[in-house]
């Protein structure tokens, strides 16, 4: 079983034994809240680390544009047009600040593109199931991206600067959206009854999906303890999933709506609502690639990449002209 295999994230000051003097070192300047900079010495699990987690998240922002650039040409107004096409473009930008903040560390954007597209990298499993109705827009925004928020505020501290600074723009913008997706569902729960059941209906398919974007339960997540001893991570996959639920059940209550769990309940004695069981096998199946939609987000974000061959030659051949240019 996957949680015998994993360290249990547990918390706590780091121990310094078996590091290297520079290890300790760096150990320090992490413990005294001091960022690290590309040209700073890392130790070099820090720098795969942080590879492999800005580039995950820079593929999520560029295949998360897909489900909903899917209802652009379908959105039921020109506001909400524009808004979605704001939204969408966004998410490219996002993309782009992330992959810049990956270079920093000495990757090339080509080998984290080339892992996307031969499905070697991960990107988040919540952009593998489809967009069905309009509803879906609205639920993208309220839940997925208040999910995002949720999990990307602690990230503006991270330990590397590039990241953290990156991330500080994405918030603001992501703030936008998810409000903009709560009003979608705010206009649908006061419409008519068939409206309101659409709304029903996406959250009914977001709901669960939304609480896997956390990543796996602490006891199965491997990299946490390590990522909070570094302070990429400030809080574990299940304080962040808890403080989502908290936010989000009032505001479905507001809404009206019924969230698809019997056995959500509110503690009093924590003061927290407390879910029924995730199942977690639908999401280790999703991230394996076999979720609703991973062939078709895959094949699309390659497409892309070979239809846009042309764009890269020419600015290619534009660059160098300048340059001979310039030498000239
Ligand atoms: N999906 O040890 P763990 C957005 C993987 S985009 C897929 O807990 P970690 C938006 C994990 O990578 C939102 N894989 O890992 C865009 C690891 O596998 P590997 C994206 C997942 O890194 C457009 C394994 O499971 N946000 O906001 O400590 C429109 C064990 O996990 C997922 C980010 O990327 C998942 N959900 O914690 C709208 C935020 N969860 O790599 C919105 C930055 C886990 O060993 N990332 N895995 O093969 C993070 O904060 C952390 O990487 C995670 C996971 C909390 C996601």
């Amino acid at each position: 079983m996957y949680s015998q295999l994993v360290d249990t994230g547990a918390k706590g000051k780091p121990s310094r034994e078996g590091m290297s003097p520079e290890e300790a070192a760096f150990q320090d300047r992490i413990d005294q809240d001091i960022t690290v900079e590309p040209r700073d010495w890392m130790p070099e699990q820090y720098r795969k680390t942080l590879i492999r987690q800005i580039s995950q998240h820079a593929h999520s922002e560029i295949v998360g544009m897909l489900p909903e650039g899917n209802w652009i040409s379908r959105a039921p107004s020109l506001r909400r047009k524009l808004i979605l096409l704001a939204k969408v473009q966004d998410e490219a930008g996002h993309g782009l600040y992330l992959y810049s903040a990956a270079e920093t560390l000495g990757v090339d954007r080509q080998e984290l593109l080339d892992a996307l597209h031969s499905g070697k990298a991960k990107y988040s499993s919540i952009f593998n199931y489809p967009t069905l109705t309009w509803a879906d827009i609205g639920a993208i925004g309220w839940l997925v991206d208040g999910a995002a928020i949720m999990n990307q505020i602690p990230l503006c501290r991270c330990s590397y600067g590039p990241y953290a600074r990156a991330m500080v723009r994405i918030c603001k913008e992501e703030s936008f959206h998810q409000r903009q997706g709560y009003e979608i569902m705010l206009e649908l729960c006061r419409g008519t009854e068939e409206q309101k059941r659409m709304a029903q209906d996406a959250l009914n398919r977001w709901w669960w999906p939304s609480l896997m974007m956390f990543g796996p339960p602490d006891g199965e997540s491997v990299h946490t303890q390590q990522s909070m001893a570094w302070k990429i991570k400030r809080h574990t996959n299940d304080e962040l999933r808890q403080r989502f639920i908290d936010q989000t059940v009032p505001q479905a209550h507001y809404l009206g709506l019924t969230l698809p769990d019997p056995e959500l309940r509110y503690d009093e004695e924590s003061g927290h609502w407390q879910i029924g069981e995730i199942d977690w096998s639908e999401f280790w199946r999703v991230i394996q690639g076999d979720g609703p939609c991973n062939r078709e987000r895959l094949g699309a974000r390659v497409r892309a990449y070979e239809e846009g061959a042309w764009v890269r030659e020419a600015a290619r051949v534009h660059a160098e002209k300048q340059a001979a240019r310039r030498a000239a």
